[in-house]
């Protein structure tokens, strides 16, 4: 076993049964399985985690969650597929991050810090999970969930051939639509993690997600036609050009902003693509930026807004692809900055 994957099994293997553990996660299937995994091992070995999950707009690093992973007063905290963070705000608190990001910022300190970013190829934080779980116990009974956060996250499993039997075993037809179940839960506008989280903890195979009756299932289905539902009324938002500029305005409360601003991004590849979400959060702005070009986003956001005051937050995630949360009036200042005209301005008021 890898060194990099040693130190998490060994964190792992250190907690003592009947610790008070925190498994904080990605909302997305990748972050789920890879949870669920961890939460299957520590289980086996008599610790039964409290997981948190982070709400709408939050992340594992935001002020929400840190406030509620420290009422739990945990002695350990396990962080799956959450990115990281130089500074550990869960310092001094032993803290294990299984991820595959790049680490903002560079390597984090005061944390075992499990990540196969750099690596080739990368394994996604659901198989970081599996690969060291499966050294700690048994896996079969669960052995499905690996699939969800491997194909959720990259498509396929081809970078990943031991992988193989259990694609045969469970199809990737049935793994993809237990995927898209899934991540329609974060997406909703109540964005209920926590039922797309229990509904994987109940079934025995992605098909029990696909074709299952239970209400939390039920539920996810729900979630899947409001999501749809929402995404079609978001596509047929007119762009707004300035530049190398577009911009969409959307009014919806589900998370439909970063797919309509890459259908953009695809269409227009020579401009910068801005979807950005009056509706998501009360009284705030939340925006992503994509595009096809040669460009790096989270410069050309913090240049433009260097000598601004902004309140919200912005700039973080990838070069191509990139977001953030703003009070509307620092928004504003944001559509000017880009050259949008004060008509076009006016409708995102
Ligand atoms: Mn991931």
């Amino acid at each position: 076993m890898d060194d990099i994957f040693r130190q998490g099994k060994e964190f792992i293997e250190g907690i003592k049964p009947g610790s008070r553990v925190v498994v904080i996660m990605d909302t997305d299937a990748d972050g789920l399985a890879g949870a669920r995994i961890v939460e299957y091992v520590l289980e086996r070995r008599g610790i039964q985690p409290v997981l948190i999950f982070p709400g709408k707009g939050e992340w594992a690093y935001s002020e929400q969650t840190i406030k509620s992973v420290r009422s739990v007063e945990p002695e350990y905290i396990i962080a799956v597929d959450t990115g990281s963070s130089v500074q550990n705000p869960y310092a001094p608190i032993p803290t294990l991050v299984i991820d595959h990001h790049y680490p903002l910022g560079g390597k984090p300190r005061d944390i075992v810090f499990c990540s196969s970013y750099g690596r080739k190829p990368v394994e996604t934080a659901s198989l970081i999970s599996y690969l060291i779980g499966k050294e700690i116990t048994d896996l079969t009974p669960i052995e499905w969930v690996v699939l969800l956060g491997v194909i959720g996250d990259l498509g396929d499993t081809k970078e990943f051939p031991f992988l193989e039997p259990l694609v045969k075993k469970y199809t990737k037809t049935q793994v993809r639509k237990a995927v898209g179940l899934l991540n329609s839960a974060r997406r909703a506008s109540s964005c209920d993690v926590s039922t797309a989280y229990q509904a994987l903890r109940e079934a025995s195979s992605p098909r029990d997600i696909v074709e299952g009756r239970s209400p939390l299932i039920e539920k996810l289905r729900q979630y899947k036609d409001e999501l749809q539902s929402e995404l079609e009324k978001a596509r047929r938002s007119r762009p707004f050009f300035a530049g190398e500029n577009v911009a969409v305005c959307l009014d919806s409360g589900c998370l439909v902003q970063g797919i309509i601003a890459s259908i953009w991004a695809n269409k227009f590849p020579k401009y910068r693509c801005l979807a950005a979400n009056k509706g998501y959060l009360p009284g705030e702005i939340v925006f992503n930026l994509r595009t096809r070009r040669q460009d790096n986003l989270i410069d050309y956001l913090h240049n433009l807004l260097k000598d601004c005051k902004i309140e919200g937050s912005y700039g973080y995630g990838h070069n191509k692809a990139t977001g953030g949360r703003m009070s509307p009036e620092s928004f504003i200042l944001l559509l000017k900055k880009m050259g949008f005209s004060e008509e076009v301005v006016k409708k995102f008021e």
